[in-house]
């Protein structure tokens, strides 16, 4: 019998998306629940971690979003039993943590300007570099996936931040930034296209 599954988080993509995708590409039932801000005041001092997301399994509640990751990939076949392979996906979701950690300042900075001048850097300099980083991680892997040849968890993280970065919600990084890396672009395509993952967006709109 598949485990009771439901996932709570903000009404926002950030560290929800990738779950609920990862959620969706298993087949599996689970429950999309949204919490709102007064929600969580309410819950926060109960929750593991204080923090969300949380993963409810059968009525134990997993903490941290990588870690519910990794059990939603072992669940679901999307995280791999070699551990090389396992090892490449959970590389992936790192590269990602690297780009929140140069993110986050830019987030929190009150300065326009300077927010401006911290976005053109990240443009100029850091996404360039982190982009280049995962088209070549993802072509020394054999050009489709990230790790052993088929999708893991590892490129549903990556894609929804990629997916992000599109959209053009951050002033001062241009939607197009990820157009140049044609192996990253054609893992948004495919990853977006698998049947269950269009079926879930399709759900939400
Ligand atoms: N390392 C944690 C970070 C979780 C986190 O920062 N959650 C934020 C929402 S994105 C949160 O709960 N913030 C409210 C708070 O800490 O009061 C994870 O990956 O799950």
């Amino acid at each position: 019998m598949s485990p009771k599954l439901i996932l709570s988080y903000f009404d926002m993509p950030a560290l929800g998306e990738p779950l609920r995708l990862a959620l969706a590409m298993t087949g599996l039932p689970w429950e999309d629940q949204r919490v709102s801000k007064e929600e969580f005041m309410a819950m926060k001092p109960s929750l593991p971690y204080n923090q969300l997301p949380t993963l409810e399994v059968d009525g134990t509640l997993i903490p941290q979003s990588l870690a519910q990751m990794r059990y939603i990939g072992k669940i679901g076949g999307l995280y791999s039993e070699d551990p090389i392979e396992a090892a490449f996906a959970d590389a992936a979701m790192e590269a990602v943590i690297d780009m929140h950690f140069h993110l986050r300042p830019t987030v929190h900075e009150q300065d326009p300007t300077k927010k401006m001048e911290m976005r053109k850097a990240m443009t100029d300099t850091f996404l360039p570099t982190w982009l280049g980083n995962l088209e070549r991680a993802l072509k020394t892997a054999g050009g489709s996936y990230f790790a052993g040849g088929k999708l893991s968890i590892g490129d549903i993280y990556v894609v929804c931040r990629l997916n992000w970065l599109q959209k053009g919600v951050l002033d001062g990084i241009p939607a197009t930034i990820v157009d140049e890396y044609p192996l990253l672009c054609a893992l948004i395509k495919s990853v977006m296209s698998e049947p269950r993952i269009v079926k879930y967006v399709e759900s939400r709109a």
